[in-house]
């Protein structure tokens, strides 16, 4: 390898010894007899501090880099508490590894405000600034305890086709694509695939799945390509099992991520408080009641941002399901309780970040509601095949990772929680 040593890696049995480092420079300060260098590595920061009478060659050559260009360095590790990390590296060799044009599109460390567009339009360079970097570490933590979680309890890892013959939610959210001179449509949710699975064996299955939607709305809540926990669990009661998987989930990953990412939480400076697990359950109607208090709603409408946002300032809840939605307003799926649905959504701060249900699992009732929706039976044949040879009861959710993320981070534009942002605006970088 280019280096010996991660910036965090060296400790006091180095020090006085020869040790090689490697990274960007983040920032030049050259005194005219010394200059001192803030190198930046993947795991944090360090300084070199380079003395020209001793090499005059080397002096010249490190002073005149652009900043952001990339280097490994050698030379005596030396013990010095005024500095960071309580040593510096007094270089003694050099090697450019990469040159960095100037001026940077964007500033790495520079206070200035730069606008999200232009941090987007250089995401690489964005990612390079602690907080941002600590983002994507937190919401790689987040896929791990929650995978963690859900095989902890018996559920199995599954990976379902993103190109299918028919869409499963239904409306025109829906990309088309070309399949060999066939339509297809890029999946909205493994819905169908998941349900399918319930009739295998496979009795509990999970996928870290990727949703595309054509959405209508350019919010700062909505995307185009996103991504989302989904599980699927057959012999249940009814949806109230799924929500406890949901809320329990939930609650182990958070714990897990305030244990172990405390460095990177604090960049964020996020308030991650949740409280514990059973979260509160509201029925649809009592929420319409809340609403009906406060102005016009009209039962049997879904929920938009508005209707959240205000619910968020009348309930003192920070986290909770809304349960019992109108049948009408769920997808064909879902199963119905008299004119409801056994449907949930679960609400933090004033946004849906998952939602599920208990599904149909009786073929005649099934086709009855897609009848109901105006579906084509003949579309779904292959959906519906398991459900004529023996289904289980069922039920699941879609969890999606950057609506928890954004809410558990505090951050304001969903944007933030996925490294290539994809909206009605942006499909590159
Ligand atoms: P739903 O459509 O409610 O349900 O999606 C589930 C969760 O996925 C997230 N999500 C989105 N996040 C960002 N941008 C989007 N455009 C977007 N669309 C959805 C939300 C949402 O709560 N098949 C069902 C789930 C199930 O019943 O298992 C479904 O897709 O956090």
């Amino acid at each position: 390898m280019l280096r010996t040593h991660y910036s965090d890696e060296v400790d006091s049995t180095d020090y006085g010894g020869n040790i090689t480092v490697a990274g960007w420079i983040e920032d030049i300060r050259n005194l005219g007899g010394i200059a001192f260098v803030v190198l930046r590595d993947g795991h944090g920061k360090m300084q070199l501090t380079a003395i020209k009478k001793e090499h005059p060659e080397l002096f010249k050559e490190l002073t005149s880099l652009n900043r952001e260009s990339v280097i490994a360095a050698s030379g005596t590790c030396q013990e010095n508490e005024k500095v960071m990390n309580g040593w510096e590296l007094l270089v003694e060799e050099m090697t450019l590894l990469s040159h960095a044009e100037a001026p940077l599109p964007m500033g790495v460390v520079d206070k200035v405000n730069v606008d999200f567009d232009t941090r987007l339009d250089n995401r690489i360079i964005d990612l390079r600034r602690d907080n941002v970097k600590a983002i994507f570490i937190i919401r790689h933590s987040f896929v791990q305890f929650a995978s963690e979680y859900l095989r902890n309890h018996g559920f199995t890892e599954v990976h379902t086709p993103k190109i299918s013959a028919t869409s499963s939610e239904g409306g025109t959210e829906v990309f088309k694509i070309d399949y060999f001179g066939r339509d297809a449509y890029l999946v909205q949710s493994p819905q169908l695939y998941k349900q399918m699975l319930m009739a295998s064996g496979l009795e509990r299955v999970y996928e870290i799945a990727w949703y595309f939607r054509a959405e209508e709305h350019d919010t700062s809540r909505h995307l185009n390509e996103s991504t989302a926990v989904d599980i699927e669990m057959a012999f249940i009661e009814n949806e109230e099992d799924v929500m406890r998987v949901a809320e329990e989930m939930t609650a182990y990953a958070a714990q897990k991520i305030i244990d172990e990412n405390s460095k990177e939480l604090d960049m964020i400076k996020a308030n991650v408080d949740l409280p514990s697990p059973p979260y509160p359950r509201i029925s649809y109607d009592e929420v319409v009641e809340v609403l009906q208090r406060e102005g016009d709603f009209t039962w049997g409408k879904d929920l938009g941002t508005d209707e959240e946002n205000l619910l968020a300032t009348q309930l003192e809840y920070d986290i909770y399901f809304i349960t019992d939605f109108p049948l009408s307003i769920k997808p064909f799926y879902a199963m119905p309780n008299g004119r409801y649905a056994r449907a949930f959504d679960l609400e933090y701060r004033g946004m849906e970040i998952t939602s599920g249900a208990q599904r149909i699992h009786d073929y005649t009732m099934l086709v009855e509601r897609m009848r109901a929706h105006g579906m084509n039976i003949e579309n779904f044949e292959e959906y519906l095949k398991p459900f004529r040879y023996g289904m289980p009861p069922h039920g699941g959710f879609g969890y999606g990772i950057e609506r928890f993320l954004m809410r558990f981070l505090d951050l304001d534009n969903i944007r933030e929680c996925i490294l290539f942002p994809r909206d009605r605006k942006r499909i590159t970088p």
